[in-house]
């Protein structure tokens, strides 16, 4: 793999939004794909919202909100607080600019534009030349079983705070929904998939239980960032999901996760003591520095990832 000519980022929320960040600064726009999780999506104030590709697409076009790392950077509320005042729900904090992204991306749904093609043409209004991709145009929304009942997705994550304990998940309609169109043909052409440092369970799962998905990355040389380090996620609840799923959360359990198509394995330094027990799952290991606080470490992180892809 001396010469890269298409590399699929597999990303869903802020760590796979940092990490195809960090590719996007290492390989020419027309060589990248970034596959994105819709199974965070919903409906709320009556708007289409999807939280992991709006989070992607505003950090590779630099307006993403740097403290959160979702939502948009110099972000205002006036709207959020009148809606508010109004008796609106409150629990999902949208700002003016982020609210333009989900009003004008419900109003092309309803006209009856894909959610690719909707995609394709933010990106290219907002300066972003690589492709960017849902997973698929269809409605799969994740719901999370918990020990209070079935909640959807954001009503876990964001209103209950991830705080309910984690039975299963279920991705709705994943077996009657299809990839977005070039999903899979871009897969099947891919010199290398990279696996982001998303959550395993809600983010990069719900993109391989579309149809057609799992077979794509069959034979595909595919490397993993491990999105747990030293037990621990930087953000959101993957470790969290795997101790209630009674899986000790750590970067080997990732690995199992992936392992049955993964080649390669990307783990933090602190996590050196692993990197025996990943080998022997029969995965080619990289142990590095994972943290990615700014931009710097995002192009770092991507680099030494493509460098040991090269080596597979
Ligand atoms: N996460 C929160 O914890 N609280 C919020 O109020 C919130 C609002 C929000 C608005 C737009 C958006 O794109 C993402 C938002 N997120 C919020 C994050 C979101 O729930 C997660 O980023 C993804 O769904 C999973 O990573």
């Amino acid at each position: 793999m001396a010469h890269l000519e298409h590399v699929v980022a597999l990303a869903g929320g802020v760590g796979g939004a940092k990490m195809a960040h960090g590719l996007a600064q290492c390989l020419p726009p027309a060589v990248l794909t970034v596959i994105v999780n819709v199974g965070d999506d919903f409906e709320h104030w009556g708007l289409k919202i999807c939280p992991d590709l709006d989070t992607v697409c505003y950090t590779l076009a630099g307006l993403a909100n740097p403290a959160t790392g979702w939502g948009r950077a110099e972000e205002s509320w006036r709207v959020f607080e009148q809606v508010r005042a109004l008796g609106g729900a409150d629990w999902f904090r949208m700002g003016d600019l982020d609210l333009a992204t989900h009003l004008e991306r419900s109003r092309r749904l309803r006209a009856g534009e894909t959610l690719s093609q909707i995609t394709a043409d933010f990106c290219r209004r907002w300066g972003i030349e690589l492709t960017v991709l849902p997973i698929t145009d269809d409605n799969v929304p994740t719901w999370v079983y918990t020990d209070i009942g079935e909640l959807p997705f954001q009503e876990y994550f964001v209103k209950q705070q991830c705080q309910p304990r984690v039975l299963g998940f279920r991705f709705d309609g994943a077996d009657r929904a299809t990839p977005a169109p070039s999903v899979i043909e871009r897969l099947r052409a891919a010199d290398l998939v990279v696996v982001c440092p998303s959550n395993p369970w809600v983010s990069i799962d719900p993109i391989l239980a579309i149809g057609g998905v799992r077979e794509a990355l069959q034979g595909r040389p595919a490397v993993a960032v491990s999105p747990i380090i030293g037990g621990k996620t930087v953000k959101g609840p993957a470790a969290k999901m795997y101790a209630e799923l009674g899986i000790q959360p750590s970067a080997l359990a990732v690995a199992q996760h992936y392992s049955a198509w993964l080649r390669g394995f990307v783990l933090d330094h602190a996590d050196a003591a692993q990197t025996e027990a990943v080998e022997s799952l029969g995965l080619v290991t990289l142990t590095t520095d994972t943290l990615m606080p700014d931009g710097a470490a995002r192009r770092r992180l991507a680099s030494e990832t493509l460098a040991f892809a090269a080596r597979l």
